[in-house]
């Protein structure tokens, strides 16, 4: 897998997280890539994540949108021209600014978008049709940092770099599960650990493979994290550990801020009762924070996603800004960016909130913007946000959408009702690279070909403001465009040629670079002048940098505001005094239990892409709800089994996950599966949309709801080589797998017969190979072989304990040819030989299954993951896994060993 690369590999960015790691990147000649880390980028230095690993898995063009497609007057979509389609999106939006005004049309786009197709997405909007509804599923995600930021910093600034996490002594991550989420990252924090003795403090609900390998875990009350932080400020000033110079050299409003938090947050007492933590702990985490100079606090979704998300940023903040721990190496407040280009997408102005280069809607900004880009109408205020923009399609005040690069239908909260609501609109445009979505099922008019990773050339912005090239090194299939080409295209038919006519994305670059000039003169941050002379082959060479990059520089900044210089107009950063934090749920008002929702390791999203990857698809093969015992107990639900998780916006089926990692009285879901991948998993559809009035990001992370038993009479599953049609009433859940898919099901009645009829139908009447009908014990298996392979089989059963597992069989369907004995086994689901089902997949990179692990650790004895990973190579890649390698030992060895005779 690590063979070294030949000199042509094309040096690109994972379009996966804001981590930004390096890509090196070698097309095979049959459209796929072998993949490896950069060894020369900054964020990673040669190595990547499961999901990084994993990307020549995910460019095969099945289920691509290749071509452009337009409802015909029968509902039905067809193949249209570039032109037909191009002209049909332009001419729509036009006529309904014309009847409507500008306000009544809207792009919803994404932080996975390059760059310089976000430019141009929000040049349209807000300097040519002249509204600013255009918001992005940033909202989603990035939000409340933004808005923290601005508040203290007076602009969107991260002030640190990934270095910090090599050189603090203490890192803090609250609302991050970085083991899972930004993996690299972590990974260079548990080296700091390891060789620099850096301790890891983890705040969370949950106990996370990221608590599992910290120092101290603070498993929170879910939203009490301003009244931690307010209480770590109190507890500092009492110690005295304050940096008074600081404090009144570069700041403004400590003292309201910090009687606000002694108010808020009297005494470790307090805190702990609030937090519901235990106040030893309390003490310990305040006590480390204030021996601690390099403390880095690293924040993502369990902070951003909140109804008061600012305030949780602020708290944060606050802390940094009165010890002086800030832009100086091994500390600061460090917000974990989601997506690849989140960072980007703030830069460019992708916000509703946000006009463009780091300016807002203030009047003079209305009017630079104006000049620069010789627009007729910038929007002159901000734009609707996600949640009020989706109500106001909702309401028909939004009348022609045009969503780029993101899959509301499943992402936004209550997303049964936007469905519902996009079915409202005269003309839902999609730009996507995949054909079949949830979103563009709900009623898209006109779907536009994206070109993918791999196929597309521009930047992105990772989480330490560092730029980096994503770079094309795949021909583009199909009729598929780049965003920005797809976005000018139509600005063109609108009548905007002249503000439009880009070449390529490096012209677009330039401009970028000029508008974070344009007469900046050191009053915003974001300013990469110093990048705007590149020629277009400096462009296509550009190593990843640090903005911001001044005129006639080349390196950017590494950190800021050690020595203040904020870009509030006093050029002080300000406290902000936080209110008391309150979950806009209220468990036990309606529903008894809070849904907490988020991410696995090995899935990105929505599925369209890491769904495609078979080791991907085997860490975590089915949709789960984490449930505590007790609550497992009072709700009458069992490990294993299935229940309805139901809000008062939607419900869905997942399997139980029993667990003490959860708090009592609250659950937790990934938000990955969707119409495509699951028949009954929309997470989204569940949660509420509660905002933080100041960021507008809905509280994602705290629904109230419930939890009952479903009952399912048989269970099973299907391998099969191509995708199956369910019939309604079948639980299921899809995973791509070696050679073909993978389904696990559960049906309602125990009609054995008639579930056999079934699935000879779906599979193939006529070519079964072998078959076992046992309508008394309720089990049917039936295995097609066509040629010398296994084609499909189908195994179901009264209970989950009376199948086997199908590990073995998934071998079988991805081997060029059966033997003699494979086939013999096929009906008993494994080979004669016990132990080869190798379990799970736990390592995806060297596709080591749980089993396998297992038995390692009882047999041979090894009780590290370093002695695994001897053993079996897992955990030596990527490392992603070695938590769950860690916590398999400690299980593992808690059993009771067999006693010698
Ligand atoms: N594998 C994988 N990695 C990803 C992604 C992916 O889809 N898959 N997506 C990327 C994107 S866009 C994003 S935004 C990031 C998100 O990265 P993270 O924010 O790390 O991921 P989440 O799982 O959304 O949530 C993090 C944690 O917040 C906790 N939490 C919930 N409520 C609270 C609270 O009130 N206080 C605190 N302190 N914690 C709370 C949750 O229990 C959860 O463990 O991941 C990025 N990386
Ligand atoms: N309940 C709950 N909901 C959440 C969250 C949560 O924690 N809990 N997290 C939120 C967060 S932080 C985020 S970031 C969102 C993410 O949610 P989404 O943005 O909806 O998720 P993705 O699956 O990444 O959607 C990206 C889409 O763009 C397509 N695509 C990929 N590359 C390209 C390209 O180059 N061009 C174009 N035009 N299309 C492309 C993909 O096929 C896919 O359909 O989810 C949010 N929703
Ligand atoms: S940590 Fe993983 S997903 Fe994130 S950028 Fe690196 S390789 Fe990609
Ligand atoms: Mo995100």
């Amino acid at each position: 897998m690590n063979a070294p690369l030949q000199a042509k590999a094309v040096k690109t960015t994972c379009p996966y997280c804001g981590v930004g790691c390096g890509v090196l990147a070698r097309p095979d000649g049959f459209g796929g890539a072998q993949v490896q880390g950069d060894p020369e980028h900054p964020a990673n230095f040669g190595r990547l994540c499961s999901k990084g690993s994993a990307l020549g898995e995910t460019l095969s063009l099945d289920g691509r949108l290749l071509h452009p497609m337009m409802r015909g007057p029968a509902g039905v979509m067809a193949r249209a021209p570039w032109d037909d389609a191009l002209n049909a999106v332009a001419k729509g939006f036009r006529e309904t600014i014309a009847r409507h005004g500008p306000d009544s049309v809207a792009f919803y786009v994404s932080g996975q978008l390059l760059t310089e197709d976000y430019y141009v997405a929000n040049k349209l909007m807000k300097g040519f049709i002249g509204s600013a509804n255009i918001d992005t599923n940033s909202r989603l995600c990035m939000a409340s940092s933004v808005a923290g930021h601005r508040r203290a910093f007076g602009a969107d600034t991260v002030p640190g770099c990934y270095e910090d996490l090599d050189e603090a002594d203490l890192l803090i991550l609250t609302g991050s599960n970085a083991a899972w989420c930004h993996p690299i990252l972590f990974q260079r924090m548990l080296k700091n650990k390891r060789e620099r003795g850096a301790r890891i403090v983890v705040i969370d609900p949950r106990a996370t493979p990221t608590s599992d390998e910290a120092d101290l875990l603070l498993q929170i009350a879910p939203g009490m994290d301003s009244v931690l932080f307010s209480g770590l400020l109190a507890y500092l000033a009492d110690q005295g550990v304050l940096d008074r110079d600081y404090i009144r050299d570069h700041t403004n409003g400590f003292s309201e801020a910090l009687a606000r938090a002694r108010h808020i947050a009297p005494d470790a007492e307090a805190v702990a009762e609030q937090c519901n933590v235990p106040r030893e702990r309390i003490e310990t985490f305040f006590a480390w924070v204030a021996a601690t100079r390099k403390t880095v606090t690293l924040y993502s979704q369990g902070v951003n996603q909140s109804a008061q998300g600012t305030d949780k940023v602020n708290a944060i903040i606050n802390c940094h800004l009165a010890t002086g721990r800030i832009g100086q190496p091994g500390m600061g407040p460090f917000s974990l960016t989601g997506q690849p280009n989140a960072m980007g997408g703030r830069e460019v102005g992708g916000l509703a909130n946000q006009l463009a280069a780091h300016m807002d809607f203030e009047p003079g900004n209305v009017d630079r913007v104006r000049r620069f880009w010789d627009a007729p109408a910038v929007a002159p205020r901000p734009g609707l946000k996600a949640v009020d923009l989706f109500d106001a399609v909702a309401q028909g005040r939004i009348k022609a959408l045009w969503i780029m690069a993101t899959n509301p239908v499943v992402s936004l909260p209550r997303a049964d009702a936007v469905r519902t609501a996009l079915g409202n609109l005269e003309l839902l445009v999609v730009s996507d690279v995949v054909a079949a979505t949830d979103t563009i099922r709900a009623g898209a008019h006109i779907l536009l070909p994206a070109a993918g990773w791999g196929e597309k050339d521009g930047t992105v912005t990772n989480s330490e403001r560092r730029i980096s090239r994503q770079r094309g090194f795949l021909t583009t299939p199909g009729e598929a465009q780049p965003d920005w080409w797809i976005v000018s295209e139509v600005a063109k038919r609108m009548g905007f040629a002249n503000a439009f006519n880009y070449a390529s994305a490096a012209e677009i670059f330039e401009e970028h670079c000029a508008l974070s000039a344009f007469e900046n003169g050191g009053t915003r941050d974001f300013d990469i002048a110093g990048l705007g002379t590149l020629s277009h082959e400096d462009y296509a060479a550009l190593d990843p940098v640090q903005w911001p990059v001044a005129k006639n520089e080349t390196n950017g900044a590494k950190r800021l505001f050690a020595a203040g210089g904020f870009y509030t107009p006093d050029r002080r950063a300000r406290f902000v005094a936080v209110a008391k934090p309150k979950l806009a749920a209220e468990p036990g008002r309606y529903l008894p239990l809070l849904l907490n929702t988020g991410r696995i390791r090995d899935q990105w999203h929505t599925m369209t892409r890491t769904g495609k990857s078979p080791r991907l698809g085997a860490h975590i093969e089915e949709p789960r709800i984490a449930v505590h015992p007790d609550d497992a107990q009072s709700f009458n639900i069992e490990d294993g089994a299935f229940a309805r998780v139901s809000t008062l916006h939607g419900s869905a089926v997942l399997r139980v996950a029993v667990t003490p990692s959860q708090r009592r009285g609250e659950i937790f879901a990934p938000i990955h599966w969707n119409g495509e991948t699951a028949s009954d998993a929309r997470v989204g559809a569940l949660v509420h949309a509660a905002c933080d009035p100041i960021s507008g990001q809905p509280e994602m992370k705290a629904t109230e709801a419930t939890i009952a038993p479903v009952q399912f009479a048989m269970h099973g599953f299907f391998l099969t080589r191509k995708p199956v049609d369910l019939p309604t009433g079948v639980w299921w859940a899809r995973s791509t797998v070696e050679g073909g898919f993978g389904y696990r099901i559960a049906v309602p009645s125990s009609n054995t017969k008639h579930w056999a009829d079934i699935a000879r139908d779906l599979l193939g009447n006529d070519e079964i190979y072998a078959e076992l009908l046992d309508e008394g014990q309720g089990r049917y298996r039936a295995a097609i072989i066509r040629g010398e392979t296994l084609d499909a089989c189908v195994f179901l059963a009264k209970s989950p304990q009376a199948l086997p597992g199908w590990e073995w069989l998934k071998q079988q369907l991805a081997a060029p040819s059966l033997t003699e004995p494979a086939r013999r086994a096929l009906l008993a689901g494994r080979a004669a030989e016990a132990g080869t089902d190798s379990g799970p997949v736990v390592c995806a990179c060297f596709g080591v299954g749980r089993n396998a692990i297992c038995r390692t650790i009882s047999d041979r004895r090894a009780t590290s993951p370093e002695a695994v990973g001897r053993e079996l190579k897992a955990g030596t890649n990527c490392g992603s896994c070695i938590p769950e390698i860690r916590r398999l030992i400690a299980e593992t060895e808690a059993q009771p060993q067999p006693q010698a005779v």
